[in-house]
């Protein structure tokens, strides 16, 4: 049986082929330090409201993929305690980030920004991992670069990627990107998304659209659950 969501610019994914068994939800970075008071992103001055917004919409689409027996990966970015996994010029851009001079690695209001075990870096209440669901740390932006994330899709057998969580332009796109150029079959959900700014974040999605879906295609909750019947 054919299966299809409504997105642009084709109906996804290309070949009909939507199964819980094929097919998984990734929800990127939805931690303190990128959408929660005191973390890094508040630190950094930027509108919280922005990377907050997804955290409702895809409440939804866990709750209906998790009672279809869909794959649920979560994702965390974050360095290791003795930050030997965080490049220099990584930490050095983060500190010119915000008004004090504090970046990766540094402490702040939510402990060390993006250190592995902080406060900061779990994530959020609204959306924590269940039991038994696969959570991929990730020193970078994308999710495929020095994890597993790739090996444990292919021994799955999954093949279509519903992306979601923050931000829209880094490591949502960077992972995207990844995975399109491993040959996943990928959809973005738009209102699952969130950007630092709003217009980067609808230039993302904009650029995904281009050369036939030149990524994948870009979707959002309300297209997802009227395919699954949630
Ligand atoms: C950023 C992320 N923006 N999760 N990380 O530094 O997008």
């Amino acid at each position: 049986m054919n299966r299809y969501i409504e997105a642009r610019p084709y109906p996804w994914p290309y070949n009909g082929d939507l199964q819980a068994a094929n097919t998984a939800l990734v929800i990127i970075d939805m931690q303190t330090d990128f959408c929660g008071y005191g973390g890094y992103v508040d630190k950094m001055g930027y509108d919280l409201s922005l990377t907050r917004a997804p955290i409702e919409p895809i409440r939804g689409v866990l709750a209906v993929m998790r009672a279809q027996g869909f794959t649920i990966i979560h994702t965390r970015e974050g360095h290791r305690p003795d930050l030997s996994d965080l490049p220099a010029n990584k930490r050095w851009r983060s500190r010119r980030a915000g008004t004090d001079g504090v970046g990766i690695g540094d402490a702040g209001p939510c402990g060390k920004i993006l250190v592995r075990g902080e406060p900061g870096w779990q994530i959020i209440d609204e959306l924590a991992p269940l039991p038994g669901e696969i959570v991929i740390d990730k020193p970078g932006k994308g999710s495929f670069c020095a994890t597993d994330l790739e090996l444990i899709l292919r021994t799955r057998g999954i093949e279509n990627l519903v992306l979601t969580g923050i931000t829209t332009d880094v490591c949502v796109h960077t992972t995207m990107r990844e995975a399109n150029d491993r040959g996943f079959e990928c959809t973005v959900l738009a209102d699952c998304c969130g950007a630092t700014d709003q217009s980067n974040h609808a230039a993302a999605l904009h650029m995904i659209t281009m050369q036939g879906g030149v990524f994948g295609t870009v979707s959002d909750s309300q297209a997802l659950l009227a395919a699954l019947g949630g």
